[in-house]
C-alpha cells in the first residue's frame, strides 16, 4: 500500500438502545461505500460502534450486560461489514465490546481492531484509560460505568505494520492522556486511529461542558504534533437515549492542524489525503526523540500511582 492515500473518519449518529447490530452495521456499510466512492482506502468508525453506549446505565443482570458484548470477531452480525470492506478493498478501524474467556475466566474489554482490505484483523487494542466509576452513583443524571463493565486493557499500546506504515490505536479517554500518544510515538506510530463516545455534559465538572469540543480537539492536536503523527478520530455523536454526545470527528496532520472534520452530529464521512512521509517534518526536527528527548528527567511519569 502506498504511503499517501485518502482516509476517512466515518462518524455515527445515535444508536438506540433497542437498535439491532444489523442496523448499525448497515449504517456503517453505507458510510464505507460513501468513503470508497470518494477514493478512501481506510475508514475509522467510532468506539463501541455496534450498540448504544450502554455504560450510561447501571445493570445487575449478567445476561443483560453480556448482551452488549461480542464473543467472537467477526461474527454473523458484523460479517457484512467485513464482506463490504473486502469487496471494496478498503481497511477499517472498529470499536466494540469484547467478551473473551481466558483459562475459564470471563473477561470484558472495550476493544478496537484494525482490519485490512482483505478482511484480515491486523491489529487489536484494549482500552487502558477507563473513565467514570464502578458503582451506581445516584447523583448523576446518567451513569458512566466503564470501570464496572470493562477491565483494564491487557495489550499495552501496540503498533502494527499496516496501511502503508506504522499504525496505532487507542479509545476515547486514552486520547486525553499524553502518555498514550507518546508511547505510540516512541514505537514509531505514524498514524493513530481512535473512536469516542463523549457526553456533552460531564457531571463531576459541569462548568466544563461548554469546553468539551475544545478539549476534544486540544488533546488530539497536541498528541499529533508532539509525536509527529496523523490522528483520525471518530465520534458516536448526537442525542443518544437522552444523552447528548459531542461530534467533531476529524483528521489531524502531524503538524497538529485539523485537515478534515464532520459538520453535523449524524452519520457522516469526512476525508483527507494523508501522507505518512509528512511525519518526518516533526520527527526529524523539533520532535527528534533521539536528539532532544531527556528521559533521564522524566522518572515521575512512570512512578506507581499508589505509594
Ligand atoms: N468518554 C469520555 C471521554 O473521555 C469523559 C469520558 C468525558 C471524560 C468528558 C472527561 C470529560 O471522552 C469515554 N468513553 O471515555
Amino acid at each position: 500500500m502506498k504511503r499517501k492515500y485518502i482516509a476517512a473518519t466515518a462518524q455515527l449518529g445515535p444508536i438506540a438502545k433497542d437498535e439491532p447490530r444489523s442496523s448499525a452495521v448497515a449504517r456503517m456499510i453505507a458510510l464505507l461505500r460513501e468513503a470508497h466512492s470518494q477514493g478512501s482506502k481506510l475508514v475509522v468508525f467510532p468506539e463501541l460502534a455496534l450498540t448504544t453506549f450502554f455504560p450510561r446505565w447501571f445493570f445487575e443482570d449478567e445476561a443483560t450486560i453480556d448482551g452488549y458484548f461480542e464473543t467472537e470477531m467477526p461474527n454473523a452480525d458484523v460479517k457484512p461489514l467485513f464482506d463490504a470492506a473486502v469487496e471494496l478493498n478498503i481497511g477499517f478501524y472498529l470499536g466494540y465490546a469484547e467478551l473473551v474467556w481466558q483459562d475459564g475466566v470471563k473477561h470484558r474489554f472495550n476493544t478496537s481492531i484494525l482490519v485490512d482490505g482483505t478482511g484480515q484483523i491486523v491489529g487489536k487494542y484494549r482500552k487502558i484509560h477507563l473513565p467514570g466509576h464502578k458503582e451506581y452513583e445516584s447523583w448523576r443524571p446518567f451513569q458512566h460505568l466503564e470501570k464496572r463493565y470493562f477491565e483494564h486493557g491487557d495489550l499495552g499500546f501496540p503498533v502494527f505494520d499496516a496501511f502503508g506504515g506504522t499504525a496505532g490505536m487507542c479509545l476515547c479517554n486514552d486520547r486525553r492522556w499524553p502518555e498514550t500518544f507518546r508511547v505510540l510515538g516512541l514505537r514509531g506510530a505514524e498514524l493513530v486511529m481512535l473512536g469516542y463516545n463523549t457526553p456533552l455534559h460531564y457531571p463531576p465538572a459541569p462548568e466544563h461542558d461548554h469546553l468539551q469540543d475544545f478539549h476534544n480537539h486540544l488533546c488530539m492536536q497536541a498528541g499529533a504534533y508532539a509525536n509527529g503523527c496523523w490522528v483520525i478520530a471518530t465520534a458516536k455523536a448526537g442525542r443518544e437515549e437522552d444523552c447528548d454526545l459531542i461530534a467533531g470527528s476529524c483528521i489531524i496532520a502531524p503538524t497538529g492542524e485539523i485537515v478534515a472534520r464532520t459538520q453535523g452530529v449524524g452519520d457522516e464521512v469526512a476525508l483527507a489525503e494523508i501522507d505518512l512521509d509528512r511525519c518526518k517534518e516533526l520527527r526529524d526536527n523539533v520532535f527528534n526523540f533521539n536528539l532532544h528527548r531527556e528521559p533521564g528527567d522524566y522518572a515521575p511519569i512512570c512512578e506507581p500511582k499508589y505509594k
